[in-house]
């Protein structure tokens, strides 16, 4: 600081207020790839958590290669460098919500699944990234096994697309040996809960319905089922997006139904406010509320204003 700068405290300015060591943000710690654009992955993840007022703890397990138009290539990171970043930082603070996007391998995989049964009691919010929203694969079949056998059981809420909830779904068929029925939404739902995972947010996105339709599903069938205006673009980082959005109010303490709700809201919003910098597609504004008022706050009171309906659980 040079000597004519002003000094600005909290002593000096009271409009600076500082945070008291014992309040933390609640942390999440998000295993996920690096996108380079900010659309998806751990850019989406950290952009999002901080702007529903939590700390994000970075787990890298892939680097990619990308632009807005798609993906050239994906370097996983060695299981072992995985398991070391989340050992290190679950020694040092309190975690109170894991959040696992893109895993780059079946060892890192195994290595996140050892790690998370160590602390059974933190919710686990699982987007089981499949492939990108404009097609490029990220999993193979071992990958998919490994996910719907290690992780999918550890699951506090499984956040499939409708697509990666059908091929997720098959999975279970293949290990038990049935036979493959179209299967409905409400199906491959009821599969995934009985492979394990707590609740299932299916979203409906790539269905042909005029709104999107979300819905959610419990040990006892379905708990609620939002319907959205469907946006006209195409969105990089929507998943990571509304998946982080359920890790940020999870963490808060918020209860599994009203975190799924307010998370496609914020998610929504972000999507209605999205940017396209590149020549592909459109990414969120996860930080649209600063656009929005004088004071740059989001009162959070219009969350669900773009939901259609209150539509009943299908
Ligand atoms: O949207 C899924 C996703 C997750 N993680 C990374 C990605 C993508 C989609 O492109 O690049 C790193």
């Amino acid at each position: 600081m040079t000597a004519s700068t002003p000094s600005i405290s909290a002593s000096t300015n009271p409009a600076i207020s500082v945070r008291s060591a014992n309040l933390l943000p609640p942390i999440v710690l998000c295993f996920s790839a690096s996108d380079p654009t900010g659309g998806a992955g751990l850019q989406a993840d950290v952009l999002t958590l901080a702007s529903l007022g939590c700390h994000p703890l970075t787990v890298v397990t892939a680097i990619t290669v990308q632009d807005t138009a798609g993906v050239e290539a994906v370097l996983p990171i060695d299981a072992e460098w995985v398991a070391d970043q989340a050992r290190a930082l679950l020694e040092d603070m309190p975690v109170a919500a894991f959040k696992i996007g893109m895993t780059g391998s079946v060892e890192t995989i195994a290595a996140i699944a050892e790690i998370i049964s160590d602390y059974p009691d933190i919710p686990v919010i699982l987007d089981p990234v499949l492939a990108s929203g404009r097609g490029d694969q990220f999993a193979d079949e071992e990958m998919i096994e490994a996910m719907y056998g290690l992780l999918l059981p550890q699951a506090t809420i499984l956040t499939p697309n409708s697509l990666e909830a059908r091929r997720l779904a098959q999975e279970g068929d293949e290990e038990s040996g049935t036979g493959q029925a179209a299967l409905s939404l409400a199906d491959c739902a009821h599969r995934l809960i009985n492979a394990g995972c707590e609740y299932v947010l299916i979203t409906g996105t790539h269905e042909a319905t005029p709104q999107v339709v979300n819905s959610l599903y419990g040990s006892h069938g379905a708990v609620r089922t939002d319907r959205w205006e469907r946006l006209a673009g195409s969105y990089h980082g929507s998943g990571c997006t509304l998946a982080s959005a359920i890790a940020a109010n999870l963490a808060s303490g918020i209860s599994v139904s009203d975190a799924v709700m307010a998370a496609q809201g914020y998610t929504w919003r972000t999507l209605a406010a999205g940017f396209r910098p590149g020549m592909g597609q459109f990414i969120p504004d996860r930080l649209f509320w600063a656009q929005d008022d004088d004071d740059g706050q989001d009162d959070g009171e219009d969350e669900g204003e773009n939901r259609i309906e209150d539509a009943p659980a299908v």
